[in-house]
This record gives C-alpha cells, sequence and structure tokens, in this order.
C-alpha cells in the first residue's frame, strides 16, 4: 500500500550566511516575519520596508533521506511559489515555473541535501517579458508573464508583496508495482438516479495484467481491470438524494472509495465527497437579450452572490478553519454563490469542502484578469498543465458550478486600448475561447464553461453588453451616483461595489499610534485604489455633508453609504427577476486591513454591508422603487412557498406625524415577484415625507429626497444594557434614521447581531452583543452612531 510521510518538518530558510527556521508550508515573508526579520507588513506603512523581499533570490534547504520497503519514492509539492530550482545535493531535480501547479520527483534511492532555490517573480516575468514582448495590464506590474497569484504584485485592494516558497504541503510518497495518478469523476443525477463514471489513470512500474480499481459509493460497487494505464468504471446509485444550493434543499454528500488492486492486494486509494446534482447555464437568446441563469436539479436561480479574493496576501496562513469560518459568514450573509476571482487562486480542497457543506455554489475563474497573457512558450504549456490539473482536482466538488475563462480580459481587449499595443501579439483570447474550453469540455464534460467575465457571448456585442450575458457594472462606482444602479437591468451582474473603510478596531490595530484621518498617512497607505477618497467624497455628498474633520463621522457614513449603495443596486435586481439572474457583490473579504469594496474587513470583522446583505439575500425582501409607472413596491419571493400576506403602507413626516396609510393584499408567488403600484395618496410630498411598507415582519422605507435635504430632528433614545448573554435596547423617541452599535468600539472582540437600523418613534430594537466583558450603558451610549440632521 502507498505510504505517505509529510515532509514539512526541518526546513531552513538560507539567510545571510545562516538559516532562519522555515515553516513549510508557508512563505518568506512569513517566515522572516517569525524571525524577526521584517516589521508586521499590514501594519502601518511597512509594506514598503519589506519591498525588498520580493526582488532577491531565495533559497529552503533540508535533509532527504528516504529508506523505504518500496520499489519507488516520489517528492512531492503541491505548491512552489514560483520560479524554482529543485537541487539533491547540488544535482539538478527539476525546474518549476508555476505556481499553480504540484510537483512530483522520483527520488528513489536518493539522499543528500535538498534545495529549493527560488528566482524573483519580478526576474522570472522579466525574462519572459522580454521574449515574448510587452502586453498591456490594468497595474503597472508584470503579473501576467508568469502563472503566479496576480495579486500578489497588488491590486485597488491589496499591498505589494511577491511572495516566494513552498506554499502547500510537500510529502514523500512510497509505493511499489502502481499507485494512483488521477481520477475523474463525471457525476449526473438523472431524477433519483445518481451516475458516477470514474476515470482512472495509473502510473505503474512494470506492464502486466492483474491490476484492477474497485469502487464503493453510495451503497453500490464497481470493479473494472486496468489495461494500460487507465480504467473507466461505472456506478448507478439508485434513489439517491439530491445535493442543493443552500436555500432550496440539503447538502447530501456521498463518499466515494476508489481503489487501485493487485491480484486483491491494495496498492493504493483515493477518497472524495461527491454530490449528486445537474448543472446548467441557460444562455438562450430572448426578448431582452441573452440570458445567463444558472439552473441546478431544473430549478432556475437568481445567484445570490459575492465575489471572493484570496483571503491573506500570504495564502499559506489560510487555514481549513479560518475558511469555513469566512465561508460561513457568506452562507449567513444569505449567500448562495461565490465566485474565486481570476486575480487569485484555485483554492485549497477546503475552500471546496466548506463551499459542498455550506451549500454554496461556486464560479471558478480560471486565474487571468485584467492583463494581456502571451499565449506562446513557456506560458502557453504551464497555462495547459495547471488547467488540466486543477479540473480534475476540483471536478469531484458537487459545489463547483462554472468554469469562468478570465476575469475582464475580453473587455480589456475591447475597451482599453490594448489593441493598438498588442500589435497583433496574441493576448489570452487563444486560451478564453479555444484551449481552456477544450480542456473542459474534454475533462468535466457536465459542468459549464464561460469565456470570460465579463462576456456577452460574442463578438459581435460589446463584452460588457448588460443585455448579453454577464455584466460588470463599475462605472457607477467610478463616475456616477449609486442611484444610477436603478438605470440598468443587466442580465447577470458579475461585479459591482462600493468602497468603505474597514471596522475602527481593525484600524486601530493596523495603524497604532496615528491620529486617525480620512487622509491620514497610514490611512491613505491603506487605500489602494485609484482616487478612491475622491470617490468615497463624490459617492458621498449627493446624500450627505461631508464631514471634514470628523473622522468618526465619515467613518460611519462611508460606511453606511457603502451598505446603502450595494442596497440600491440588489434591490432593483432583484426585483427584476427573471430577466436580471443574479448579482455577484465586489467583494466578499479583504486579504489585509485596507479600505475597500470588502464586506468584511481584513481582520474578519463584518462591516455594515455584511448585515444589510442578510436582509438583500432572505429568500424574502422587500422594497419600493421609482419606476416609470410610478411608486411601487416590490415582494421579492425567492422561497418555494407562495408569499400571501397583508402588505400596510404608511405616509409619515419625520417628526412621526402619520399623513396616510393603507392595507393591501400581497401575493406573490414562489420563485418570483410580485410588484404593487403605490396609492397615488400614499406617495410622500416633500422633504420631510417618508412611506414606510410593512409585511410579515419585513420592512421598505422611500424617502424622495436624500438625507441632507431631509429636515431629520434631533434624534433621541433611551439605551440600555442587560448583562449575561449582553444586549443594548435602543427605544427611539424619534425618527432614528440608519442606528448602527459599532460593537468592536466596546471591546475588539465584541461582536453585534444586527447592523443598520431605522426606527420609527416609539419603536425599539434590541442588539445582541458578544464578547463584550464589561458592559456599560455609557461606553454603548458612545458606540452607537446613527444619521443627523445637517447642520
Ligand atoms: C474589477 C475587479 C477587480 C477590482 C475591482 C475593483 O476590475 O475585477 O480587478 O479589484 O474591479 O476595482
Amino acid at each position: 500500500m502507498l505510504e505517505v510521510t509529510p515532509f514539512g518538518e526541518g526546513w531552513v530558510l538560507e539567510y545571510e550566511g545562516g538559516g532562519l527556521p522555515a515553516a513549510v508550508p508557508g512563505c518568506v515573508h512569513t517566515d522572516l516575519l517569525a524571525a524577526g526579520v521584517i516589521p508586521d507588513p499590514f501594519l502601518g506603512r511597512n509594506e514598503t520596508e519589506a519591498a525588498w523581499v520580493g526582488r532577491r533570490e531565495w533559497a529552503y534547504t533540508t535533509g532527504l533521506s528516504a529508506p523505504s520497503g518500496h520499489e519507488r519514492t516520489d517528492l512531492v509539492f503541491d505548491g512552489l511559489d514560483t520560479a524554482a530550482e529543485i537541487t539533491l545535493d547540488g544535482r539538478l531535480l527539476g525546474r518549476t515555473r508555476n505556481m499553480h501547479r504540484s510537483y512530483r520527483f522520483d527520488v528513489t534511492g536518493l539522499e543528500g541535501r535538498l534545495a529549493v532555490r527560488f528566482a524573483s517573480a519580478y526576474t522570472e516575468a522579466a525574462a519572459v517579458r522580454d521574449r515574448l514582448g510587452e502586453r498591456p495590464a490594468a497595474y503597472a506590474e508584470p503579473y501576467q508573464y508568469l502563472r503566479k497569484m496576480a495579486c500578489s504584485f497588488g491590486w485597488d485592494w491589496g499591498p505589494t508583496l511577491v511572495t516566494a516558497g513552498i506554499w502547500r504541503p510537500v510529502r514523500l510518497e512510497h509505493w511499489s508495482t502502481a499507485r494512483i495518478a488521477r481520477v475523474r469523476p463525471v457525476v449526473t443525477a438523472r431524477q433519483s438516479l445518481g451516475v458516477v463514471e470514474l476515470r482512472v489513470d495509473v502510473e505503474r512500474i512494470r506492464a502486466g495484467a492483474g491490476l484492477a480499481v474497485a469502487v464503493r459509493v453510495g451503497g453500490q460497487e464497481a470493479r473494472a481491470p486496468v489495461e494500460g494505464t487507465g480504467a473507466v468504471v461505472r456506478v448507478e446509485v439508485p434513489d439517491v438524494r439530491l445535493w442543493w444550493p443552500r436555500g432550496y434543499g440539503e447538502q447530501p454528500l456521498y463518499e466515494v472509495e476508489l481503489t487501485l488492486l493487485h491480484e486483491d492486494r491494495v496498492l493504493d486509494s483515493w477518497r472524495r465527497r461527491i454530490g449528486f446534482r445537474t448543472v446548467e447555464l441557460d444562455r438562450r437568446p430572448d426578448e431582452h437579450g441573452t440570458a445567463f441563469t444558472l439552473v441546478v436539479n431544473g430549478e432556475r436561480l437568481f445567484a445570490r452572490g459575492v465575489n471572493w479574493i484570496p483571503d491573506d496576501v500570504f495564502p499559506s496562513r489560510v487555514t481549513r478553519d479560518r475558511y469555513r469560518e469566512r465561508l460561513g459568514r457568506a452562507a449567513e450573509a444569505g449567500v448562495d454563490l461565490v465566485r474565486v476571482w481570476g486575480g487569485g487562486l484555485y483554492e485549497s480542497e477546503d475552500f471546496y469542502d466548506a463551499c459542498d457543506e455550506l451549500g454554496l455554489l461556486v464560479w471558478q475563474d480560471f486565474p487571468f484578469a485584467c492583463a494581456a497573457y502571451p499565449e506562446e512558450q513557456p506560458l502557453r504549456g504551464e497555462v495547459e498543465a495547471e488547467a488540466r490539473e486543477n479540473v480534475v482536482r476540483l471536478m469531484p466538488h458537487p459545489s463547483l458550478a462554472l468554469w469562468n475563462g478570465n476575469n475582464e480580459n475580453l473587455w480589456g481587449f475591447r475597451d482599453w486600448g490594448w489593441e493598438e499595443p498588442l500589435g497583433g501579439e496574441s493576448w489570452g483570447e487563444g486560451y478564453y475561447l479555444g484551449l481552456l474550453p477544450r480542456i473542459v469540455a474534454e475533462l468535466d464534460p457536465a459542468r459549464p464553461y464561460t469565456a470570460g467575465s465579463p462576456w456577452s457571448g460574442s463578438w459581435e456585442r460589446h463584452p460588457n453588453d448588460p443585455a448579453h450575458g454577464t455584466h460588470h457594472s463599475w462605472e457607477v462606482w467610478n463616475r456616477a451616483d449609486y442611484a444610477e444602479y436603478r438605470s440598468e437591468v443587466p442580465r447577470f451582474v458579475a461585479e459591482f461595489g462600493w468602497q468603505a473603510p474597514p471596522a475602527y478596531a481593525t484600524l486601530r490595530r493596523a495603524l497604532p499610534g496615528e491620529e486617525l484621518a480620512a487622509d491620514s498617512p497610514g490611512m491613505l497607505h491603506h487605500q489602494k485604489a485609484d482616487d478612491g477618497n475622491g470617490k468615497l467624497r463624490r459617492g458621498l455628498e449627493p446624500h450627505f455633508a461631508f464631514p471634514d474633520g470628523d473622522f468618526d463621522r465619515w467613518h460611519y457614513l462611508t460606511q453606511v453609504n457603502q451598505a446603502r449603495a450595494v442596497a440600491a443596486g440588489i434591490e432593483h435586481w432583484r426585483a427584476h427577476w427573471p430577466v436580471c439572474a443574479g448579482t455577484v457583490v465586489w467583494q466578499l473579504n479583504d486579504c489585509w486591513p485596507v479600505t475597500s469594496w470588502a464586506a468584511i474587513d481584513g481582520d474578519g470583522r463584518e462591516k455594515p454591508l455584511w448585515h444589510e446583505l442578510r436582509r438583500l439575500y432572505a429568500d424574502r425582501l422587500l422594497t419600493l422603487q421609482v419606476r416609470e409607472r410610478g411608486l411601487v413596491l416590490a415582494a421579492v419571493n425567492q422561497a418555494a412557498r407562495a408569499w400571501n400576506g397583508d402588505l400596510a403602507l404608511r405616509r409619515m413626516t419625520v417628526d412621526g406625524v402619520l399623513v396616510g396609510r393603507a392595507l393591501l393584499p400581497l401575493a406573490a408567488g414562489a420563485r418570483a415577484v410580485a410588484v404593487v403600484d403605490v396609492p397615488r395618496g400614499l406617495r410622500p410630498e416633500g422633504p420631510a415625507e417618508f412611506l414606510v411598507a410593512d409585511a410579515d415582519g419585513l420592512r421598505a422605507l422611500y424617502f424622495p429626497v436624500p438625507d441632507r435635504e431631509i429636515p431629520y430632528p434631533k434624534p433621541e433614545f433611551e439605551v440600555t444594557v442587560a448583562p449575561g448573554a449582553v444586549t443594548v435596547t435602543v427605544t427611539a423617541r424619534t425618527l432614528v434614521r440608519d442606528l448602527l452599535l459599532q460593537a468592536d468600539r466596546l471591546d475588539p472582540a465584541a461582536r453585534a447581531d444586527r447592523g443598520l437600523v431605522t426606527l420609527l418613534p416609539g419603536e425599539r430594537v434590541t442588539i445582541g452583543v458578544s464578547g463584550w466583558e464589561t458592559p456599560d450603558v455609557a461606553a454603548a451610549r458612545a458606540a452607537l452612531y446613527c444619521v443627523e440632521p445637517a447642520r
């Protein structure tokens, strides 16, 4: 039987003629940090001081001695970042140049000093660029010339910390006769009949008969002989329970156990969990353009999505628990689809395991983003090898629903002035429209592929045409007020978002000693977007008087504005289901403490946007919208059961006077949207009036003018704090708009279970607070923010 010896201990990072203890898996930065050679690059402006690390060569060494009773010993690296030379006592074992692949070296009978020597990623990229010619990109870093996580070179939310190292586990595998090299399970379901077809490749030491594979799944067994180096074995499992995305059903997972046998002796085994389901992508033309609707088990879905970026700029630090925690928070927010963005990674098994369990559909980008990528060697072969390996690695996961060729490169070619500088040189089109779809069709035929995001399906249309396929809505954040989201109904919004600073405690930790201001040096350093602060300001000013010189107000209001902006988009687009079939918020998470579009900040704290997503992505959503026909209420019902209830409308003034009211029936069918006209007499008029819609514990508000024009009363409320399972109760005496308890100001470990809440006079909210050891009413009061009347 194949034996595995983990090989992560005893590594040394060569440094200044000596050695530092090295963590494997890990990277140079984290080793230098642990040894006290560099300061924490996430704090203050230390990033700049660590820039030299990415510009140098580095070597990891250890002793290799691997005697075994087996015929073969392989040294297996699950991931090397990136351009490396591996030697044993000075003898070359191999060279690598792709972070997204694993590598296997035959070291049978060898021993000696093993060294993994990394070139600087800059040097490797420059060599390739010099050979293949310069190509345009969205950032002035050479990330398209080597197969490495692009955002390692910095992004508009990420630091430039160019890593090197043994970033995934290493092990020795000892085996005799044969081993399982690759297993490709194609899983489908026809009604309740589950079918798994496994294509198995074996590596064998010699030819001969007697090798077979046996499979067990769901109580069924099957067996097939190995012919040459391959076997195909098919299992039918009757009465399977289908795997569903969360909110649609359960996530039953079936254990598949495949063994490689030689005359009934087990040589090797392969175990994975699969789920039975079908997934299709409806891209048919219709009267609105071209659809982009995911269909799982025959059910058409509005995808409630978020974009995922690497959770740490040092990805080797992201543990199974951390993935689980972060994705668990996505699920808690009502998310049912996570898009793994192309400037990042093919994530580890832990990521997809968590998605399988949580019922999160995964849309996986191939790692290409925002640049023209050369298609010549050595890149072409790397791309093919990495795609083949990762398609096979990830295809067992039922959560994986869609492969996508790239992020914004088809759009970039058409719109970002690339064509001229390229002058006919390759730029990646051959990958996205040729190589990658061929690989997916060959290896993973049961899963849909889309060439890019955004992509309209054909060069005859603009790649970002909202009426066709996927759309990225960035004009709004970059140049317009968020109300502009309402001017379009794209078929699928794969990216849109709004920035806000992270939680106060996150900033306090990341910028020690700094007097915080919107434009203090550390704040600006932790804001990577082009004119980011300018856009925050221009996005805020139409709504609120800009709080010059008042950091706490700026911090609160920019967070409110982020939540409001994303709400404007999602409410509008969900209300246009089934024309629009998904929103994927840019972005769920961060890779360090930074002002960004994220809902969860770099220290894992939720911004008000995260809480708002729970409302926006719930099965039932109530929203008031201005349409051509007038003010309407849309009741979005994504549940399997019809929503029948009473809708209470109240026209009020901000001083609490009831101007008019009505009770209307509400009837939204299963997975459907009901639109109700607001009766003329209930439409709020003038800056002092607003409309409240209540149904089944849900509420929508409509204010006809921006906050800065609303004559809000001075907010008054009472606060009480109950110890034990700590709660903060706020009782409003006046209208209190967008009340927020910033729990992290009470204690960096504290979390509140509610985000922004608007109270009418006399209403009360109770907020649960965990992790607050010393509850006290004055502190709670000081940590409560709400919209104040304009001065
Ligand atoms: C799109 C994304 C990212 C970027 C985001 C915000 O371009 O694909 O590249 O971080 O917008 O600007």
